[in-house]
């Protein structure tokens, strides 16, 4: 049994219990369904608190049956019944309320949530719109306008948030239910009001406000059919009756159900959460961590620092002096009190993590540490040196980590006393922000090794993501490898510029080339001049990067890198790099050809796809759709495309790539 029926008095109480999250599968429809006509039936019932078991309220319709056939009852029928119900149903919400969770609320003729419950219709991040009436009843509960915002972006909102607007009608500040049952016999001295299906449409909050939300949404959102048939969706149930609201609504629902983007969308939610699904480990808990050590305050160690303070761990941070220590501890405080500005944390938390927090330059700081993380400079010596300090002081079952991004984890961890104890933990730039986490398995690390990199990527609510040893791991393995296919586009008729556009018209963030200009071209040069006496010689080599270099084009922090930047941050396409890049074509004696956009792109994709089975193939990731995590994760491939693996499995169309002339050539070492 999914549902359950109890009764105090004459309020009966209608439980969904329905693990891990209270979706609304077959069975949990079914139920309710039966359940309110029990409920219908029987004369001594006069009202009726509905309430999730678990830690949450309803997640909404089960998007694992999404692919299945239709079961009926639909859970826009169970819903519109629930609207029409004799007695009036009162939703206690705890946790989240979200997509047909919310929807169910909406139904409900009263809402009453706990202090941090968060309400929202997130239909739209899974490439659909509401499809039980939550475009339709919303609206009528809240000004139209708001109503948009919360379908249009799909973030949720949290309980204060929703009692302003007019969503939920209180706060429970003690036990749920009861605070539930006080509300129920609160309403029945009181005149019923009308659900909100027969509720007045309420205007926007203020002129112009709808069409604001609709331009910022369409910004937001380029590419994605989703967000506009919201907007579309919204529009129309402002304007029909709600019965014929619904069916429009309930039918585009379904069409975008079929779409790619959907499917693409969806395929991301459910590999996000399937990444350690087989790895099952004893031997740590969640709350096995306490004491974080960090080496290394630049602006990885201090992200890196600031993320685990957020998730309530002690932080040590280890720098070479005084006055680096000084400077790693003012990044840090400055990542914190932008996230009390941001309301994201509270005062009282900032204070509790000021206390959790303690420089150093001496190692010995360390004793306590559960977990240690290394993030200096990328260079073996160094490393090597931290890791023997790190062997000298701390615990002997602390696990020792490193962020490095490339390089050889198995020679670090061969360089200490207790190699089991090491492993690769890759977060991403701010590491405060970015959800990836590659977690990097040496050979000898133990499997309490892994269990605690786990725990920690848990704590920290990252999406962690197994990686084998070798250059670049995974995400900075695929980028190196479409990064050198598109200098070889420079060199066969392309320019930076173009190459940037197609990206972004494929729904990248940035293009490659203002992505290095970004980062600083002078890093990557210092790694090709040093890996220069021991490259294959007869590799295809691109030395347009070199040159630039050597003008002084060192990227945006000079002013000019494969763009110039007049103002400082704005890239303008340049002549001189233009110039450049031809001499170079002249030189190799390649004869330029311009490609189309779509054939650029074809080939990156194609680029991305290659080196993801190299990958496979050398188990360096452990499946497809990890590689996909990880491109959607690291480096912006747009989610609702799927990433690139997903995107081979599926029939191109025209919303996909156009078909490329080009093929990818033979990959040639091209690693910097
Ligand atoms: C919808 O409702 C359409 C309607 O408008 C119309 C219908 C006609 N279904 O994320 P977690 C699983 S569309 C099935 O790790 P958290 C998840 O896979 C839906 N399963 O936990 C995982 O399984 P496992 C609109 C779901 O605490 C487990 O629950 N709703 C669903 O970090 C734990 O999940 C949404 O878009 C689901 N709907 O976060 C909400 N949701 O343990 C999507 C979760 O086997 N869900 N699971 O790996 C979320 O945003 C988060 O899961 C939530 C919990 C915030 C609920």
């Amino acid at each position: 049994m999914t549902v359950h029926l109890a009764r105090r008095g004459n309020v009966a109480i209608v439980t969904i219990d329905n693990p891990p999250v209270n979706a609304l599968g077959h069975a949990v429809r079914r139920e309710l369904s039966d359940t309110l006509a029990r409920i219908e039936a029987d004369v001594d019932v006069a009202a009726v608190v509905l309430i999730c078991a678990g830690r949450t309220f309803s997640a909404g319709a089960d998007v694992r049956e999404f692919d299945k056939p239709p079961a009926a009852p639909a859970l826009g029928a169970v819903l519109r019944a629930i609207d029409h119900a004799t007695k009036p149903w009162i939703a206690a919400i705890q946790g989240t309320a979200l997509g047909g969770g919310l929807e169910l609320a909406l139904a409900c003729r009263f809402r009453i949530a706990c202090p941090n419950a968060r309400l929202g219709l997130p239909e739209v991040t899974l490439g659909l719109i509401p499809g039980a009436g939550g475009t339709v009843l919303l609206p009528r509960l809240i000004p139209a306008d708001k109503a948009l915002e919360i379908i249009g972006f799909g973030k949720p909102v949290n309980a204060r948030e929703a009692q302003a607007v007019g969503l939920i009608d209180g706060i429970a500040e003690g036990d749920l239910l009861e605070a539930a049952m006080d509300f129920a016999s609160g309403i029945l001295v009181n005149p019923l009001p009308p659900p909100a299906i027969a509720r007045q449409v309420i205007p926007e909050s203020a002129p112009g406000a709808f069409v604001a939300v609709a331009t910022r949404i369409a910004a937001k959102t380029p590419g994605q059919h989703a967000p506009a048939a919201a907007v579309q969706a919204l529009r129309g149930s402002l304007s029909i009756p709600p019965i014929e609201a619904l069916a429009a609504e309930a039918q585009t629902f379904r069409h975008l159900k079929q779409s790619d983007q959907s499917r693409a969308l969806r395929h991301v939610f459910l590999a996000e959460r399937n990444t350690t699904r087989s790895v099952r480990l004893d031997g740590a808990a969640p709350n096995d961590l306490a004491m974080m050590g960090v080496i290394g305050g630049g602006t990885m160690g201090a992200g890196i620092a600031a993320a685990c303070l957020l998730a309530g761990l002690s932080v040590v941070m280890i720098e070479r002096d005084t006055a680096a220590a000084a400077a790693g501890a003012a990044r840090v405080s400055e990542i914190i009190a932008s996230s009390e500005k941001r309301g994201l944390i509270s005062a009282k938390k900032h204070a509790l993590i000021k206390r959790a927090f303690l420089t150093s330059d001496d190692y010995a700081a360390l004793a306590r540490a559960d977990l240690v993380i290394e993030a200096v400079f990328e260079d073996m010596g160094v490393k090597k040196q931290v890791f023997a300090q790190l062997d000298a002081v701390t615990r002997p079952d602390a696990i020792l980590a490193s962020n490095t991004s490339y390089l050889d984890l198995n020679e670090i961890a061969a360089s200490t006393r207790n190699p089991a104890r090491v492993i690769g933990l890759h977060f991403f730039s701010p590491a405060h922000v970015m959800r990836l986490l590659e977690i990097v398995m040496p050979d000898a690390a133990a499997d309490r090794t892994l269990a605690k990199a786990l725990s920690l990527a848990e704590r920290l609510r990252k999406v962690p993501v197994l990686a084998g040893v070798c250059d670049g791991f995974i995400a900075n393995r695929i980028m190196s490898a479409y990064r050198c296919e598109c200098e070889y586009m420079l060199e066969e008729g392309a320019l930076p510029w173009q190459v940037d556009r197609a990206m972004t018209a494929f729904g990248m963030p940035m293009g490659i080339f203002q992505m290095q200009d970004l980062a600083g071209l002078d890093i990557s040069w210092a790694m090709r001049k040093r890996q220069a006496a021991t490259r294959d010689q007869d590799a295809r080599y691109v030395e347009i990067g070199d040159r630039l270099c050597e003008a002084g084009r060192l990227g945006r922090k000079s002013g000019r890198g494969y763009y110039w930047y007049p103002d400082g941050k704005t890239p303008v396409p340049d002549p001189e790099v233009e110039a450049l890049i031809k001499q170079e074509s002249e030189r190799k004696r390649l004869r330029r050809i311009v490609p189309s956009d779509a054939a650029i792109m074809e080939r990156i994709l194609s680029t991305m796809q290659a080196e993801g089975h190299r990958i496979l193939r050398e188990g360096i990731a452990r499946n497809a759709d990890d590689i996909d995590v990880v491109m959607v994760n690291a480096f912006g491939f747009p989610r609702w495309r799927g990433g690139p693996m997903f995107m081979e499995t599926r029939v191109r169309t025209t919303d996909t790539v156009q078909p490329g002339t080009d093929g990818p050539p033979d990959q040639d070492q091209c690693r910097t």
